[in-house]
């Protein structure tokens, strides 16, 4: 085994404070880019010598030849083992359980998430720790630090590993075990939930339809779904993973998943419609003709998880990222348990679940999961759903609608502003947080402005404070908005306008969601001035 030094450049590009980097596909794939990355990571946690990693990704474009290298500098770092699923494809939440499940020092995901893939979409790798989770604050730090002060990587000159062939092969010392990318992640869902009352679901002929976009879960879906519990062949749609996602951006919304919304929303909706993200660790979830939002869905698996064999005894606590809706800290208030509010992203979620203080996490934007791994998990978030539904045997409409008249709605939406130039949306958010601490009383047509803060997260456990974490803006009358930059945009800047209005115990079928959010959505328009700094106040994506 030849072990080459190559001398580099830093690289730019990565965010500071972020455990990943998101680049178009192309600048990965200049020479020595992903390799500076990876060679950052080795080096911010003291190396890769006698260490096990798991490698695997959502299988987009260049996907293959990424893995390739990282297995070189792996091997040229003195790793141990790697750790990859067959075809280099395993789901965001599978990496995370191969990662404990074999107690490795980490892993490395290739995945752009819900970014388009192709050779002129977007790619990306992230590294996880031993947790499971995200790299912490104090890792990622490391890895920026390390990219911009990089000279030199290190790679093997040897063949290409066979990526399709399940078991060992090696590069030098170095063991490449290459796994079946669903047969643990099965074994682990087989422990958490009730099969034989799913399968008793389907046996009842409940329909479900499950859009995999093209992207990493469809063989999960199919294996799991379709092979185990017994649904419809033909159940999961889109479900070979392809390099550019046929096209579309495997994000599960009402935008990008529309075919399966308005399947859902027609005369021939099946019981229940789920989709997942490019990487598998979102889920959207919707029934007959009724869409639900994230911020609901975590609530409602929040009040219900104990009907569930591995959430049986009921739940530590609950957390939200801050944009998620209040819904799920209404059921945390009512059942007894703690709810937090956490930043935008899972890795503020792993140190509460490494502590044991929650036991379910979500996103607004449509990740949700628990404490069987570290990242969040949108299959798992399907079977839960299942699992519900066969233990109540009832419709979701009818499970939304008693959650409603028990906790009252939280009526939300998130409006995203994308490829904005840069400097106009920096001056749309420094303008907000210049003005907040003049803000409250005032008035913006129906609303009166009742708090305003820009959020800041102090975590319980390691007593870490992360600032700027976006805008909070409430009004009188149970409503509030707020606005954030997108951390994982690869095209100028995306600004995110998320609105909530709280109606208690409101009859789901009388308000339309538009209508509710209006007054909080003019008044934020007009007090952040939208139409004068991005010249326009029409949203491109709604959700
Ligand atoms: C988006 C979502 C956020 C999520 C992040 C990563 O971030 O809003 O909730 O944690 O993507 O998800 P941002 O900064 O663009 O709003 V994924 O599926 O890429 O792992
Ligand atoms: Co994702």
């Amino acid at each position: 085994m030849t072990i080459q030094t190559i001398e580099t450049f830093p690289i730019t590009g990565q965010k500071p404070g972020t455990s990943g980097l998101r680049k178009k596909t192309r600048v990965f794939m200049e020479d020595g880019y992903l390799e500076n990355f990876v060679q950052s990571v080795f080096n911010a946690i003291d190396g890769a010598k006698n260490k096990t990693f798991v490698v695997g990704g959502d299988g987009r474009y260049y996907n293959k030849q990424a893995i390739q290298i990282i297995l070189k500098m792996a091997a040229a770092n003195g790793a141990d083992k790697i750790i990859v699923g067959q075809n280099g494809v395993v789901s965001t939440p599978a990496v995370s359980h191969l990662i404990r499940l074999n107690k490795t020092n980490g892993g490395l995901i290739l995945s752009a998430s819900h970014n388009p893939g192709g050779i002129d979409e977007d790619f990306g790798v992230k590294f996880n720790g031993e947790n499971g989770g995200p790299a912490t604050e104090n890792v990622s730090d490391k890895i920026y630090h390390n990219t911009t002060i990089i000279n030199q990587y290190r790679i093997v000159n040897e063949e290409d590993v066979d990526l399709s062939k399940i078991g060992e092969q090696q590069i030098g010392d170095m063991i490449v075990e290459i796994v079946d990318p669903v047969a643990d992640y099965l074994q682990l869902m087989k422990k958490l939930f009730d099969f034989d009352c799913i399968r008793a679901l389907f046996a009842s002929g409940f329909f479900l339809r499950f859009d995999a976009m093209h992207a990493v879960t469809g063989p999960y879906a199919k294996a799991i779904l379709e092979g185990e519990l017994g649904a419809e062949p033909g159940s999961v749609m889109n479900g070979v993973p392809l390099e550019d996602f046929g096209g579309g951006h495997p994000d599960p919304n009402p935008v990008w998943a529309k075919p399966l919304v308005d399947l859902m929303m027609s005369g021939s909706a099946p019981d229940f419609g789920a989709a997942s993200d490019g990487d598998g660790d979102r889920n959207m979830i919707v029934g007959k003709g009724l869409y639900v939002t994230p911020s609901d869905s975590l609530a409602v698996l929040t009040a219900n998880a104990h009907l569930v064999p591995a959430y049986k005894e009921g739940l530590a606590g609950v957390a939200r990222s801050m944009p998620t809706s209040a819904a799920c800290d209404r059921v945390a208030e009512k059942l007894g348990f703690e709810s937090f509010e956490t930043p935008t992203g899972w890795k503020f979620f792993g140190s509460l679940l490494d502590a044991g203080k929650v036991t379910l996490c979500g996103e607004e934007s449509a990740g949700t999961g628990s404490n069987h791994v570290r990242e969040k998990d949108g299959l798992w978030a399907v079977l839960l759903w299942l699992n519900i539904l066969g233990k109540r045997k009832q419709s979701v409409v009818q499970i939304l609608e008693e959650h409603w008249r028990e906790f009252g709605r939280n009526y939300y939406s998130r409006h995203d502003y994308e490829a904005v130039p840069v400097d106009a949306a920096n001056q749309l958010m420094d303008h907000v947080i210049e003005n907040l601490t003049e803000l409250p009383s005032r008035r913006f047509g129906t609303l009166t402005v009742s708090r305003a803060d820009e959020f800041s997260y102090h975590d319980p456990v390691d007593g870490s404070v992360s600032s700027h974490q976006g805008i909070r803006i409430y009004f009188n009358g149970d409503a509030r908005a707020v606005l954030r930059l997108s951390g994982t945009g690869t095209e100028g800047a995306t600004v995110r306008l998320y609105l909530e209005q709280y109606v208690p115990s409101a009859n789901i079928f009388n308000l339309s969601t538009t209508e509710v959010l209006k007054p909080v959505r003019e008044a934020v328009l007009e007090l952040a001035k939208f139409s004068s700094y991005l010249g326009r106040t029409r949203a491109d994506v709604i959700s």
